[in-house]
């Protein structure tokens, strides 16, 4: 099941959030910021010891003070004109993350609209490799019953909706 609101992903009570991250995994802005704010230094602490991440991989932590069990911290590609393998990093993310969340036996794991943000890739071209990598992950591995979307905004919320009609 695939679900999409408008909220703040840092207040979702799933097993496991995902965080849009850079390929440090030492903090920055936007939703990244959001979570490491609201869930204190002990997911940067844990970040420390994990060595980086590459474009297109997620690596897991605790998940500090939030509601969740985990964080998974997703390494979005930059948007470079699409010809330089960001369709498929994307879609890489949200399978790894969905990967991920089976092993560590989360459930429930909740997204935020990967790269669309500092990383510039437009909304309308993520939403369908995010819904569709996300649906494909879903039937590999079944034991993760939901995947909801978080959204600022009822503008990318609807990007999303199209995608999940299409
Ligand atoms: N809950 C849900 N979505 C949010 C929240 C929140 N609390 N805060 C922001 N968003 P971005 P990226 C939305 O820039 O494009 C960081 O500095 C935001 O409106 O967070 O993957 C990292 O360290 C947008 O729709 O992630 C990297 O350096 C979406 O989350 C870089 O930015 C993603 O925007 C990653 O860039």
């Amino acid at each position: 099941m695939i679900e999409l609101v408008v909220g703040d992903i840092t207040e979702q009570a799933v097993d496991a959030i995902v965080n849009a991250a850079n390929s440090t995994l030492l903090g920055g802005g936007g939703v990244d910021g959001a979570i490491h704010r609201a869930g204190g230094p002990a997911i940067l602490a844990e970040c420390r010891d994990l060595g980086g991440c590459a474009s297109g991989d997620v690596k897991a932590t605790g998940a500090g003070n939030l509601p969740a069990k985990h964080v998974l911290h997703a390494v979005g590609p930059m948007w470079r004109g699409g010809n330089h393998g960001e369709p498929v990093q994307l879609a890489s993310c949200h399978q790894r993350a969905i990967e991920l969340a089976a092993d560590l036996g989360d459930r429930t794991v909740a997204f935020p609209a990967i790269s669309t943000g500092a990383y510039g890739y437009p909304v309308e071209l993520a939403a369908p490799v995010a819904i569709h990598a996300t649906q494909d992950a879903m039937r590999a591995y079944p034991d993760v019953e939901l995947a909801r979307f978080v959204f600022r905004d009822e503008a990318t919320l609807a990007s999303y909706r199209e995608a999940l009609g299409s």
